[in-house]
């Protein structure tokens, strides 16, 4: 039942529906502008590069967009443009996907689903919103920013992210001229320099001090690049992993990048690895073949019930708002795991015990435990034995990363 979880996000193929706005402009002064291209999650590198860089308060840092997929610190970098106020970023073809994907307008690739089973299922549309805010273009005092290339059909202010991102993948070329500078470049008369990522070029420098092509292919090893303006320095960031390729791996064959201990995994990230496996092999092993059978046969209902019953019995109701509700939860905190307070509050609030809710209320919960208090109903509310069946049923052949 649980197998079409991602199908069922993504009911059909429609046109990208994606509205974002075409241009920003950074007001103000800043000593110096900052663009820095495709990060793709590699986010210990790109912290190596803001200190090489310099990155401080009166700076501003933009980033040519597909900060996102592939590597494993998206989201870490995806918080960081989000919550650093003098930090901007354009939109980029993965994160108007991955917005596309979490609104039902696309279909996810690999490192899409991969992307998005990192965070709790619960934030998704949030995360929505937020992608789709990023513009086509920014401008500073410094530098003009977009993704892929600008139409030189359209004022710079008037771009559209369809066109910006390229849209349509290896079957969008972006012809150039001898020097392999891109023709769009060569048809516009912009006042300052443009950078872009998206595909790698023959240089950096593309027209030096006019044009900067900052895709480095840092995901699969290259080098993370840095332009710094008003001088057009070039800084450069070695990733020594080809996070590109383990990811993608990692994802074939059902394990989960950076993941490590599926005891560690939320029940949303357990679920999808399990669909990725189902849908992707038709041998599947014995223990997830009985993983899945058990998460199947699961009555969470029915086990919730159990477990409030069996708490209320030992803890008496939960109290109304008030000092006495304090009381209960103190006596409530004295004698469970510290782990599953959570859960048991959630049980005598009466919540529903769907899959979704449980992932959405244990964001960092040992999945394991929670299926094997939910099978015990917990006993005598102590932990329960390492030997019960379903720790054997987990898979097992996982790498830390
Ligand atoms: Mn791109």
């Amino acid at each position: 039942m649980y197998r079409n979880y991602y199908r069922a996000l993504s009911p059909c193929r429609a046109p990208f529906q994606i509205m974002s706005p075409p241009y920003q402009q950074l007001s103000g002064s800043h000593r110096r502008t900052i663009v820095v291209g495709d990060i793709h999650g590699c986010w210990d590198e790109f912290r190596r590069l803001m200190e090489l860089v310099g990155f401080c308060e009166g700076d501003v840092l933009i980033m040519v967009g597909d900060f996102l997929d592939r590597g494993p610190g998206s989201w870490e970098i995806a918080r960081f443009i989000r919550d650093t106020p003098n930090v901007f970023s354009v939109i980029g073809n993965h994160e108007r996907r991955v917005a596309g994907v979490i609104r039902g307008t696309s279909l996810p690739a690999w490192s899409q689903k991969q992307s998005l089973s990192m965070i709790p299922e619960t934030e998704h549309t949030e995360w929505a919103s937020w992608l789709e805010s990023l513009p086509a273009v920014i401008e500073s005092s410094h530098a003009i920013v977009t993704h892929a290339r600008l139409d030189p059909g359209r004022p710079l202010t008037e771009q559209d992210t369809y066109h910006t991102v390229a849209v349509g993948g290896p079957a969008v070329t972006i012809d150039l001229d001898d020097d392999g500078v891109p023709l769009w470049f060569r048809q516009m008369r912009l006042d300052k320099p443009v950078c872009m990522g998206h595909i790698g070029y023959e240089r950096v420098a593309l027209v030096p001090d006019r044009l900067y092509a900052l895709d480095t292919g840092a995901v699969g090893g290259g080098l993370l690049t840095a332009v710094v303006f008003p001088d057009g320095d070039i800084v450069q960031a070695p990733v020594l992993r080809n996070y590109h390729n383990e990811a993608r791996e990692a994802w074939r064959t059902g394990q989960h990048v950076a993941m490590g201990d599926p005891l560690t995994w939320t029940l949303a990230q357990a679920l999808t690895v399990l669909n990725a496996l189902s849908e992707g092999q038709t041998e599947l092993s014995n223990e997830v073949r009985l993983l899945l059978d058990h998460i199947a046969s699961l009555n969470l209902e029915e086990h919730g019930n159990r477990i409030r019953v069996q708490l209320e019995r030992q803890f008496g109701c939960m109290p109304a708002a008030g000092p006495a509700r304090g009381t209960f939860f103190k006596g409530l905190r004295q004698a469970l795991p510290r782990d599953w307070q959570a859960l048991a509050n959630r049980l005598l609030r009466n919540q529903a015990l769907t899959f979704e809710a449980l992932a959405s209320a244990f964001p960092s919960e040992r999945v394991g435990d929670v299926l094997r208090m939910l099978e015990a109903g917990i006993p005598g509310l102590k932990q329960p034995s390492p030997g019960h069946t379903i720790s054997a049923a987990i898979p097992t052949p996982l790498q830390e990363n």
